[in-house]
């Protein structure tokens, strides 16, 4: 059995390699359970610029999986990560590309890199060994292993959506990136958008090369699991404690300006304004623990968000009732679930996903008995298969607001018939799925 070869820009810490708790490991669990398995990517430590030549290997192994890493300089770190990665790639492939602070310096050294990736990784590769890359991240890593000759099948996952050529070319490099992609075997992206633009790109650029939906989803079984042992948990009843009767809304989302988290309150702020009947009668839960805090407009995004729910509060607030309850610490992955569980509505509303996994995790963790109710985005990933959600447009405070009235207000059949209707897809399109998929595909390709 050929091996199979994991590369992402982290490799998962031990304490997610023991329990993964969510993202990447979790998707991957199955497709890394048999076999021999090679996970590789960035250690998640800097070193000083001038140790470059010096850098340390890591190397560990778990069960079937062995992990590799390599550490990267401060300024490799700094170009490739959070200058092109998060601050280029990401905004425009989230369709911002007003947000994108493009530098030529960056982006070589996002391609140095990524042959760094590619040289350390050629060192431990065998010939029938099957590659898989993930994400953003390493778009050109596959062309960078070619030059050095391998000849393995390659594929790749892009996790983040893909925005249309005439947005996407306004990047400098867009065509020496998408003719980079050639290298893969197979290309695979979230949604059947994401291959529609990635694909038009292919055709505008006269490359050949063709762009495969694989849309991912969560583990539900295991999902069920901790919502259900959740509901016993001491700090899951201590929340339920505090509603005091009162129905739970819930957000959960990494704090990005892709989630449209003000956007949200504005939302929120128009539902107290306009149906003053769940004034004092309504929690609103928003979990959102801080990510990338070193990049400019996250800490912007972060102050926004502080002054609009403390501006929230202090409006509508009474000594006895606080309107939004905003964390931005991060919350463990059992309690995430009983809260879900507890919730009557989730607020989902990304101006743009991939897909939009916390969606996937609300409509698993639901008791069938009393479901709440997802309220989500039209620009998710999931959107196209949750169309029994609430589905608005995040750009629209009162149609949140008007949402939000109708999920506390809806009645416990159609709550039923709602979650009896999404609830399939939940189980059908699942991480064991996307992972099996992938590989069939890249198999498929490798054989024909
Ligand atoms: C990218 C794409 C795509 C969040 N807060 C806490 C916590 N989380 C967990 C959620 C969920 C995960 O993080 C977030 O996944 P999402 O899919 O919602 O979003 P991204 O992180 O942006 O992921 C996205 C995904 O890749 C997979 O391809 O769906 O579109 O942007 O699992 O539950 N987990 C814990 N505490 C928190 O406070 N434990």
């Amino acid at each position: 059995m050929a091996r199979l070869i994991i590369v992402s820009n982290r490799v998962p810490s031990s304490s997610d390699r023991q329990q993964p708790a969510g993202g990447l490991a979790v998707a991957l669990r199955d497709a890394l359970k048999q076999g021999e398995c090679l996970w590789f990517g960035w250690s998640g430590r800097q070193i000083d610029d001038a140790d470059k030549d010096n850098r340390k290997a890591g190397a560990e192994q778990v069960r079937n999986v062995a992990y590799s890493t390599i550490d990267l300089t401060h300024s490799e770190f700094d170009g490739f990560y959070q200058k092109y990665s998060n601050g280029i790639l990401w905004p425009l492939c989230h369709y911002r590309a007003g947000l994108m602070s493009y530098s030529r310096k960056d982006q070589e050294v996002y391609w140095e890199v990524n042959q760094l990736f590619a040289r350390e990784l050629k060192k431990q590769l065998r010939p029938d060994d099957i590659i898989w890359v993930q994400d953003y991240h390493l778009f050109p890593l596959g062309q960078a292993l070619r030059d050095l000759g391998v000849t393995n099948p390659i594929g790749f996952f892009l996790h983040i959506p893909f925005p249309p050529w005439s947005l996407m070319k306004s990047l400098p490099d867009a065509e020496h990136l998408m003719r980079s992609m050639q290298a893969y075997t197979v290309m695979g992206v979230q949604t059947e958008d994401d291959a529609r633009n990635m694909n038009d790109g292919f055709v505008q650029c006269n490359i050949a090369q063709k762009a495969q939906v694989f849309p991912i989803g969560i583990d539900p079984d295991s999902f069920v699991q901790q919502a259900e042992a959740g509901e016993h948990d001491f700090d899951v009843q201590r929340l339920q404690i505090s509603l005091r009767g009162r129905p739970l809304i819930i957000g959960v989302d990494r704090l990005d300006y892709s989630k449209g988290l003000p956007e949200r309150f504005h939302g929120y702020e128009a539902f107290l304004k306009r149906f003053p009947e769940h004034r004092g009668k309504v929690m609103y839960l928003q979990i959102t623990p801080v990510s990338r805090g070193n990049v400019e407009e996250y800490r912007l995004l972060k102050r926004q968000l502080d002054e609009t729910a403390g501006r929230i509060n202090g409006m509508y607030g009474d000594f006895d009732w606080t309107p939004i309850r905003y964390i931005t610490q991060p919350v463990p992955r059992h309690l995430l679930a009983g809260f879900y569980r507890l919730a009557d509505a989730a607020l989902v509303t990304p101006l743009r996903d991939g897909m939009n996994l916390v969606a996937k995790e609300y409509v698993a963790a639901q008791d069938e008995e009393d479901p709440g109710v997802l309220i989500l985005s039209h620009f998710a990933g999931a959107a196209p298969e949750m169309e029994d959600a609430l589905l608005v447009n995040p750009h629209d405070a009162d149609e949140i607001a008007d949402a939000l009235h109708k999920a506390l207000t809806m009645t416990q059949s159609e709550r039923q018939a709602r979650w009896g209707r999404l609830k399939p897809d939940v189980w059908r399109v699942t991480a064991q799925t996307w992972a099996r998929d992938f590989m069939t595909a890249l198999a498929g390709e490798t054989h024909a």
